[in-house]
């Protein structure tokens, strides 16, 4: 099996924000962890660089699109570098081989008379880049309440409405093509009603900054074509060269995307998938937002943006990684605020997971001369452990890294109390044996947690592992056998891993 995940494309009219951050780091730690299974993992993310709000920005800057662009993508690479993030294509819109492979699939839509024109007349939502109907319309706003263009003109219409049949009954047959289920229901519900064809052009007199029709000269396509075709040119749609390469990553694409991008990703993707005659992605997964104080969802358009790298300061990247990880579940909407991920940081790694790796290497360095101590027994953490591993992994298979990373936090909370209960700073002075059971014990248990949250936090995790004594490539298989520590290997008690952040709140 091999695991294929993909991110939005982000529009480049701003800065990366920490709703962009979100689902990057999500998609992330996913693939990391389909890699520690020992799966071949892939994953893509990129940018959304056409259209009329991209186009308008760079006006407001007085550039050229193209230069605005290449200017705002290079925030976005800065991002993911400082987040850690492992993507494997970075997808820009603007690449030659992109603007070919949309142009292949909008000629064999077109060659096919799937596309017919006629003249459109209703309205635009420009930050949605969604074309409305006069019965979408909320006391003059889109239904997202942003503002509307009203548009009275000759495009291009891709014949949606014919596929309409045949994707109701792919999602029926399909329970895993739309999640959470909630959403598939929404999706079912929409298509209750008759699909209107969608329009995919704008006429160059209108929008310039897009990919060209190939069969008329006037015309750019729609941003939203577009865009959702990076999917399928990012790993060689339309390149005879890459036709095995497309051949083996398109059938296992699995879409991560924010609920607010469910209809563009589960009804006209799917339609245009089924006109260019192939397979439907494996899953489309919709999360939640993340909401501020006042219960918005925070979006570049409202002004309202913390910046990933601002909070990174604060809790360090894998911080930060980890309460986007932790504190949601995948599908949910979510209160943010810096007083939540430092209260989060505080008790889950300061405390918890930094307080047992700091205990267990300080009484070894004092009692052993920092050296592992052997084992004498089997231990009663042995199978909760081995355990924890087991449901780590069935979480994440089942889109659950919250409650994944859930069961590393039980585990390390176990594993604390079992110290406090064994005391072996007081053992020590009477039992040394029994003391160096104990902490070797503690010790596995840090292996193990450690191995497992790598995925979540790679830099920490590495430094907790080598800090205890194992220097492997974290692997799952390693992560499912106690007692892998060798007695005598040195370990390092260090600074804190995670030292607490005080606010003045704490
Ligand atoms: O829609 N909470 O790009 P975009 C969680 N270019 N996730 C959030 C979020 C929040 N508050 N705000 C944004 C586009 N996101 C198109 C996509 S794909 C072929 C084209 C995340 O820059 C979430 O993943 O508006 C959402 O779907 C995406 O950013 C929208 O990014
Ligand atoms: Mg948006």
């Amino acid at each position: 099996m091999s695991f294929y995940i993909t991110t939005p494309i982000y529009y480049v009219n701003d800065i990366p924000h920490i709703g962009h951050a979100y689902t990057t780091i999500v998609a992330d730690v996913l693939t990391r962890y389909h890699k520690l299974f020992g799966e071949e993992s892939f994953m893509l993310t990129g940018t959304d660089e056409h259209g009329q709000k991209v186009q308008a920005k760079a006006k407001e800057f007085d550039k050229d699109p193209k230069a605005f662009v290449d200017e705002i993508v290079l925030r976005f690479i800065d991002a993911w570098k400082g987040l850690d993030i492992q993507y494997d294509i970075f997808m820009r819109t603007t690449f030659d081989y992109h603007i070919l492979g949309v142009q292949k699939a909008l000629q064999k839509i077109f060659d096919q008379g799937d596309i017919y024109e006629k003249t459109y007349d209703g309205w635009y939502c420009v930050s949605d880049e969604i074309f409305y109907t006069e019965k979408d319309v909320v006391e003059g706003k889109c239904p997202n309440g942003h503002a509307l263009q009203k548009i009275s003109e000759k495009n291009y219409f891709f014949k949606m409405s014919k596929y309409q049949q045949q994707l109701i009954e792919h999602i029926e047959k399909n329970p895993d093509f739309i999640r959470p289920d909630y959403r598939k229901n929404e999706v079912l519900g929409f298509l209750k009603k008759p699909l209107e064809d969608l329009c995919i052009s704008r006429p160059k007199s209108r929008l310039s900054w897009g990919i060209e029709l190939p069969f008329d000269k006037d015309y750019v396509t729609y941003v939203w074509f577009d865009a959702l075709m990076n999917y399928c040119t990012a790993v060689g749609y339309g390149d005879s060269k890459r036709e095995k390469e497309f051949s083996k990553r398109w059938p296992n694409v699995i879409h991560l995307i924010g609920k607010d991008i469910l209809t563009t990703h589960a009804i006209y993707w799917p339609t245009i998938l089924m006109g260019l005659g192939l397979s439907l992605p494996k899953m489309i997964f919709a999360h939640g937002w993340w909401l501020t104080g006042e219960n918005e969802k925070m979006s570049k358009s409202q002004g309202k943006v913390v910046r990933p790298l601002d909070l990174k300061d604060v809790v360090g990247v894998d911080g930060l990684r980890y309460f986007l990880t932790r504190d949601i579940f995948l599908g949910n909407d979510a209160q943010f605020s810096q007083d939540l991920v430092i209260a989060r940081v505080n008790s889950e790694l300061a405390n918890n997971l930094g307080n047992l790796q700091s205990r267990a290497t300080n009484l070894i360095d004092k009692f052993f001369g920092g050296k592992i101590p052997p084992p004498t027994k089997i231990s009663t953490l042995k199978d909760p452990t081995e355990a924890a591993a087991e449901l780590l992994k069935s979480s994440i298979l089942s889109f659950s890294p919250n409650v994944a990373v859930g069961h590393v936090v039980d585990l390390l909370n176990h594993a604390n109390k079992y110290l406090e209960e064994k005391a072996p700073w007081k053992t020590a002075k009477t039992d040394l044996s029994a003391a160096g059971d104990v902490l070797y014990d503690a010790l596995e248990v840090l292996r193990i947690s450690g191995i497992l949250l790598h995925p979540v936090m790679p830099t920490k995790m590495t430094e907790l592992l080598r800090r205890i004594g194992w220097s492997k490539t974290p692997n799952f298989e390693d992560a499912k056998k106690w007692g892998m520590l060798q007695e005598g290997t040195a370990v390092t008690k260090g600074d804190p891993l995670f030292p607490r952040v005080e606010t003045k709140n704490t």
